[in-house]
């Protein structure tokens, strides 16, 4: 017997209608932004809700899938803008597809295994492929929510400590007002 096959997308509201909702605040990517100053600064306030993930995860056998809705609001810490944790997953084949619904934004990949990094946009209308074994991370780098859909295996698995322990190689910020990829450690700030 089937479960439930079909949800229904409240965009407004950025939520599956009925799924759990996880919610991310800034004190939840403590580490993550390059900015320390910055992002110290930012969380002496209110402690600002940068995410949503509203998830989807009905059937668990093997050749499953489950899928999400992210909203991801528009904000910077320093010149980085709001993005996601991050993370790999568990099974670390494991790939993953997005699709992007609403907003202006891009996905930052990294291979755990060469370092090679892409900066993919992810907005309205755009489709990112994330391949096993990439780091990935989202990124709204525009003006109003960045909403977006993830699908992906059942046992793909989440692993935040290890792209944690050593962050991303790449930042995105905003040069020239617009969205750049470079290289963390050319960063002249404290970090
Ligand atoms: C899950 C998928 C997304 C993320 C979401 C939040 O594999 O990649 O649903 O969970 O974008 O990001 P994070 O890094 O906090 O899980
Ligand atoms: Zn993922």
């Amino acid at each position: 017997m089937w479960a439930e096959l079909s949800t229904c997308l409240d965009l407004d509201a950025g939520v599956i209608v009925g799924a759990p909702v996880v919610r991310r605040h800034l004190s939840d990517l403590a580490g993550c932004f390059a900015d320390r100053a910055a992002y110290a600064a930012l969380r002496a306030g209110e402690d600002p809700l940068l995410y949503t993930v509203s998830g989807v995860e009905a059937a668990d056998g093997a050749g499953d899938l489950h899928y999400g809705l992210g909203v991801l609001f528009p904000g910077r810490v320093g010149g980085e803008y709001f993005m996601t944790k991050g993370h790999l997953h568990a099974r670390r084949d494991a790939a993953e597809v997005y699709i992007g619904l609403r907003g202006e934004g891009c996905m930052l990949l990294e291979d755990e295994a060469t370092g090679e990094s892409r900066m993919e946009p992810l907005g309205q209308g755009r489709v990112v492929y994330v391949p096993g074994h990439a780091a990935h991370r989202t990124i709204n780098t525009g003006r109003v929510p960045l909403v977006y859909i993830g699908v992906y295996p059942a046992d793909a698995g989440h692993d935040y400590g290890a792209i944690a322990a050593k962050n991303f190689r790449m930042v995105v910020v905003e040069r020239d007002g617009k969205p750049a990829m470079v290289a963390r450690d050319g960063l002249n700030i404290q970090q």
